[in-house]
C-alpha cells in the first residue's frame, strides 16, 4: 500500500480531498527555520499542520499560534511548539483555509467558527498564505454560502436584527441540535448576503453593529493562495497595490 509521510492513503481521497492535500502539503515549504507560525483551522490546515509536524521531527524549529481549540490538540499531538495566547507575537507566516476565494484573492471564512481568532492571527503575520481547493473558487463572493458573523450571545436576536440590512433572514449556527459556540463562547449568525459586490465595505459597516464581533469576510489579508488539485497546485500572489 502505498501512503504518503504522513501515513495518509492518496488512493482514499476524493478530488476535493486530493485538492486540499496538495495545497496543505505545498504551504510547508514557506515555513524557514526558526518562523513563528499562524496555524489556521480546518480540514485544509490539516494537511498542513500534518506535513508541518513530519518536518518539526525532521528538526525544523518553529513555534506557532493555533486559531482553535481543535488546532491546538492536534499541533500538540504533532509536537509543534505553541505560543503562549496571551503574548504579543509577530509571525512570520499565516497559514489558513478559507470558503471561498475570489479572483483578488479576498475570502470568506468562518465554516468552521473559527473566523475571529483566524483574522487575529492573520492580521499579525507578515505573510499570510491561504489554501483552498479548487471547489473555493468563485467569481463573487458570498453567492453559493451564508457570511458567518461572530456575535455576543447577549441580545443576539437585536443583532440578527440589524444584520438584515445587509441580507436576508441570518440563521443562528447549530450543530448536533445545540446552538452552536465559539472559542470564545460567543454564536454565530449565518448571513446570506449573495454576491458581494463592495466586500471591503461590507466587511467594515458589518462590524460597526452592536453585538458583532467579526465577520468572515478576509479582504485584502492574503498575499498568496494556493489552489490545490488533484494534479497539483496554482499559486497566486496578490498584485501590489
Ligand atoms: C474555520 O472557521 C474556517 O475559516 C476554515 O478555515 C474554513 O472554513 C475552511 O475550512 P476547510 O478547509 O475545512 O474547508
Amino acid at each position: 500500500m502505498s501512503s504518503s509521510a504522513s501515513g495518509h492513503d492518496p488512493r482514499a481521497d476524493t478530488s476535493q480531498d486530493a485538492g486540499k492535500r496538495a495545497a496543505g502539503e505545498a504551504a510547508v515549504d514557506w515555513v524557514r527555520d526558526g518562523a513563528r507560525v499562524g496555524l489556521g483551522t480546518g480540514s485544509t490546515v490539516k494537511y498542513f499542520l500534518l506535513a508541518l509536524g513530519a518536518r518539526v521531527k525532521d528538526g525544523l524549529r518553529v513555534q506557532g499560534v493555533p486559531t482553535s481549540h481543535d488546532t491546538a490538540e492536534l499541533a500538540r499531538q504533532l509536537r509543534i511548539p505553541l505560543l503562549p495566547e496571551h503574548e504579543l507575537w509577530t509571525l512570520d507566516v499565516a497559514v489558513d483555509g478559507a470558503d471561498e476565494i475570489d479572483p483578488r484573492l479576498d475570502a470568506i471564512k468562518g465554516g468552521g467558527g473559527a473566523l475571529l481568532r483566524e483574522k487575529i492571527v492573520a492580521a499579525a503575520a507578515r505573510t499570510f498564505i491561504v489554501l483552498v481547493d479548487h471547489t473555493k473558487c468563485v467569481p463573487a463572493l458570498g453567492a453559493s454560502m451564508p457570511l458567518p458573523v461572530e456575535v455576543t450571545p447577549f441580545g443576539w436576536p437585536n443583532t440578527a436584527k440589524l444584520l438584515r440590512a445587509f441580507g436576508d433572514e441570518p440563521a443562528l449556527r447549530t450543530r448536533q441540535g445545540k446552538v452552536f459556540e465559539t472559542d470564545g463562547g460567543n454564536y454565530i449568525l449565518d448571513l446570506p448576503v449573495r454576491a458581494i459586490d463592495d466586500p471591503a465595505r461590507l466587511e467594515a459597516q458589518i462590524n460597526l453593529i452592536p453585538g458583532v464581533v467579526e465577520n468572515g469576510l478576509f479582504v485584502n489579508r492574503a498575499s498568496t493562495v494556493i489552489i490545490g488539485a488533484p494534479g497539483g497546485v496554482q499559486i497566486k500572489h496578490r498584485a501590489a497595490p
